[in-house]
């Protein structure tokens, strides 16, 4: 039976292929529907033209595969959830087929075939353009959407541009863009995930193909959205969710969240092209010990190894990587190193025979490997979509453990190569489908980094920590991005922003850009703005390009240097709050950097260009970047109540305000209600802080909460209960905050906490569990005030800033704390 339906199916797509072949139509509309099978969660659906499927995820996840031909087996590399097993009420007339689950109704109309999306009382989420649908123009396939009524767009990973994407089109295509301009489009990365707004209602969707994609979001035409790809099926989940939160949660469900990283990845980390020899990279680390700036990371350049060789120590300038590393190590310093896909073509050269022994270069059709020209000259190039060149790479990552390295940086992985022209013709082996590079470009930076993560995961002693510059949708799964090649200049330290919200809105929470500018010598003012900023920001580092000035804090004078310890050391003491919202990420994929469209979704303020760089930090912080060069700036406070962080004065929320702008200030406010913990001052992460946690509480008008984690940081241990976790509430309305039990058996480093509690004035009375207990009065200096040297640079301990505060024992039972 079942082979005889098959026999069937392939005769149809047989006759069908080959009437599409002789059709001279420029444009192949879908079709028809012509025969429906319903089964338990999906339906298989025959038309004039295409055949598909639609299947429900989960009540708010349904996807839909659509092809000219029968439908392959599934296979994806972004996708890693599996459908769920829930309620979906599956029914069919002559006009349409409707499916319903908990949250949301799917109509098929069949006549011609087109599908739209519902909210269970009827709004229209997003429905098929009815003219357009679904064509193809010779292999390229695309849907079009209605455009609702003043409908926008976010998100779609590593895109420039204005945070509200409508008006504009985009491709994904991973390009080696040194020196981008701040409209360039593509760039390294691609996400083909956005997520649309509309009528107080908000979707997610995905399209999850990795030939090149092409999005319009009303790109020169009023009439449709819509997303296509050069190749390969339809093959798109629609999200919906009543918060913009779910639906991120929704596609990380599908696409995977990030491990927990290396404490000490979230440490301010030294980087420029190149540091060496040896020498160098102490007195680098050394300064920055000498100088009081924290610091973790020490990022090796291209210039570590031999002749730009992959596995190699170039050994005159590095005679004992495993002592300097060592060394650094007991400075507090973690070493990452930068590696490339290309594997230099030299006879008897050590990782370039074993690729040839192990068979794992990518290949044109005659067996010949393709070859390159990049750093070391003529290259070939692991097949990472191979099971055995995945394996490959791990076996030769071994060779960065031996040297105690503790991270890895994956640059050039879009495949970049001088002439930036790849064949289309080179041969990819995608997991055993063999397919040509017009499928597999875009999943290649991918899966380097997914090679290197696995092999550093198996190699490293301790956590890892991933970088790549190139990627497709699931990155987050095994490494951290940033945006490439900048230009040290201002608006491309707004634009590094957006980059990054448009990251965090497509499911990567770990992201960075190189602070201070990758080409070009940034002004002292942008530098320090820059700095500032990058505190903010979730991968903290400081990378230049080959032929520019020093970058370094110190390099900017006694005021930079002074302004930049600062940031730095906020850093350091907000590393318990921060690790905290890294903890979230892996188990919601929720981003740390938040656009306000997170939060704020329907407020249409937040999509105004002039407000459209403010993001919030974490839950708690709201960050105002701007221009270094202006001084003065306009802020949208979204509803709510906020305080300026560095003065305590209260701002209401719904509105607009201008404030001066100050070098030594970047424009940071605390959400009411927040919950902040903080830690003392340490040099790098490796550095234990005073036995006391300090939990600043804002007073607002929402209840709160917070989840605090901890662990050691470093190991798995966490995976078998190695934590310290524990849920802090605040509510306003019933003046109680309460420390709920606490869950894991990591001992926490804090033996006593300290309460400081913001907007206050006219409290008294705190309890706890009917036990009366004192506060004081106190200033309380916070935020690097050891080092307030320079009162010019350093608006720090902040004046008329009284903050009550006392100190209570941190049991591991719920302390309840009323008022
Ligand atoms: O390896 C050198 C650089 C690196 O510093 C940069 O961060 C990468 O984006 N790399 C690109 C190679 C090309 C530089 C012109």
């Amino acid at each position: 039976m079942k082979f005889r339906n098959i026999f069937y199916q392939f005769i149809f797509a047989l006759v069908f292929s080959l009437s599409a072949f002789s059709q001279t139509k420029p444009v192949i509309q879908i079709g028809q529907v012509k025969d429906v099978k319903i089964g338990k969660q999906d339906v298989d659906i025959t038309l004039d033209n295409a055949f598909a499927k639609i299947s429900v995820y989960s009540s708010s996840v349904i996807r839909v595969r659509i092809d000219q031909k029968v439908l392959d087996a599934d296979f994806s590399y972004a996708v890693v959830g599996k459908p769920l097993d829930v309620k979906s009420v599956i029914t069919q007339n002559d006009q349409e087929i409707s499916i319903t689950t908990d949250s949301l109704k799917a109509v098929i109309q069949k006549k011609p075939f087109s599908i739209a999306f519902y909210t269970l009382d009827g709004k229209v989420i997003n429905e098929d353009e009815k003219g357009l649908t679904t064509s193809w123009v010779s292999s390229s396939v695309t849907n079009y959407k209605k455009m609702q009524a003043d409908e926008h767009f976010v998100g779609l990973g590593e895109k420039t541009g204005n945070l509200d994407r409508k008006g504009n089109g985009y491709t994904n295509w991973n390009s080696d863009v040194y020196g981008y301009a701040v409209t360039a489009d593509p760039l390294y990365s691609t996400i083909p995930f956005y997520i649309g707004l509309h009528h107080g209602l908000n979707y997610g969707l995905f399209l999850d193909n990795t030939y090149q994609s092409d999005f319009n979001f009303g790109a020169s035409n009023n009439r449709f959205s819509s997303f296509g790809a050069r190749g390969g099926e339809l093959n798109y989940y629609f999200i919906y969710h009543k918060k913009v939160a779910d639906i991120i949660r929704s596609y990380t469900y599908l696409t995977g969240r990030m491990p927990l990283p290396p404490m000490w990845s979230l440490g301010y980390q030294q980087n420029r092209y190149s540091y060496y020899p040896e020498a160098e990279v102490m007195r680098i680390a050394n300064t920055l010990r000498e100088k009081k700036i924290p610091a973790d990371g020490i990022t090796l350049d291209i210039h570590y190894m031999d002749a730009y060789k992959l596995f190699t120590w170039n050994k005159d300038r590095f005679p004992n990587p495993l002592k300097m590393n060592t060394d650094l190590n007991k400075l507090g310093f973690k070493t990452t190193v930068i590696v490339d896909p290309g594997i230099k073509v030299e006879k008897g050269a050590g990782a370039y025979e074993r690729g040839i022994n192990d068979n794992i270069y990518i290949k044109y059709l005659d067996g010949e490997p393709y070859t390159g020209q990049v750093w070391p000259g003529w290259c070939n190039f692991p097949d990472f979509t191979s099971i055995k060149g995945r394996a490959w790479w791990r076996n030769e990552v071994k060779f960065f453990s031996a040297s105690g390295v503790s991270g890895i940086w994956n640059d050039m992985n879009e495949i970049a190569t001088w002439g930036q022209k790849m064949p289309d013709n080179v041969l990819f082996d995608y997991d055993g489908k063999q397919t040509s590079h017009l499928q597999a470009h875009n999943v290649y930076g991918l899966q380097m980094a997914r090679s290197s993560y696995e092999g550093a995961k198996e190699e490293f002693k301790e956590r890892p920590f991933i970088l790549t510059r190139s990627g497709y949708a699931g990155l987050q799964r095994y490494t951290a991005i940033w945006t490439g090649d900048n230009r040290a200049e201002d608006d491309h330290m707004l634009a590094g922003v957006r980059l990054m919200n448009s990251l965090g809105l497509s499911g990567v929470a770990f992201s960075g850009m190189d602070i201070g500018g990758f080409t070009g010598n940034p002004t002292p003012a942008l530098y320090t703005r820059w700095i500032e900023l990058g505190a903010f920001t979730p991968y903290y580092r400081n990378h230049t390009a080959l032929n520019t000035k020093s970058s370094e804090p110190w390099s900017f004078g006694e005021d930079v240097l002074d302004i930049a310890r600062n940031y730095i050391s906020l850093r350091y003491q907000l590393l318990p709050y921060l690790y905290s919202n890294f903890y979230e990420a892996t188990q919601s994929g929720l981003p740390i950097m938040r656009s306000l469209a997170i939060n704020y979704t329907h407020d249409p303020k937040i999509l105004d260009a002039q407000f459209q760089n403010q993001y919030e930090f974490g839950n708690a912080f709201m960050v105002a970047p701007f221009e270094s060069s202006k001084e003065y700036g306009k802020i949208y406070f979204p509803t709510g109540n906020w305080y300026d962080l560095f003065t305590d004065a209260k701002l209401a929320g719904n509105q607009e305000k201008i404030i001066q702008l100050n070098a030594n200030k970047l424009p940071v406010f605390v959400k009411g209600g927040s919950i902040i913990p903080q830690q003392s001052l340490i040099q790098n992460t490796g550095e234990k802080p005073t036995d006391t946690l300090t939990i600043h509480i804002y007073k607002g008008d929402v209840a709160n909460s917070f989840v605090y984690y901890e662990d050691d940081g470093k190991s798995y241990n966490y995976e078998k209960g190695g934590f310290y976790k524990r849920l802090i509430t605040f509510d306003p309305v019933k003046k109680l905050i309460n420390f709920n039990q606490v869950e894991g058996d990591y001992k926490s480093q804090f033996k006593f906490i300290k309460l400081a509690f913001h907007g206050f004035e006219s409290t008294s009375g705190f309890k706890i569990e009917n036990k009366k207990i004192d506060y004081t009065t106190s200033k309380f200096a916070w935020m690097g005030a050891a080092n307030n040297t320079d009162p010019q640079a350093n608006p720090y301990p902040p004046e008329n800033c009284l903050i009550k505060f006392f100190l209570i024992k941190n049991e591991a039972g719920s302390i309840l704390i009323n008022y």
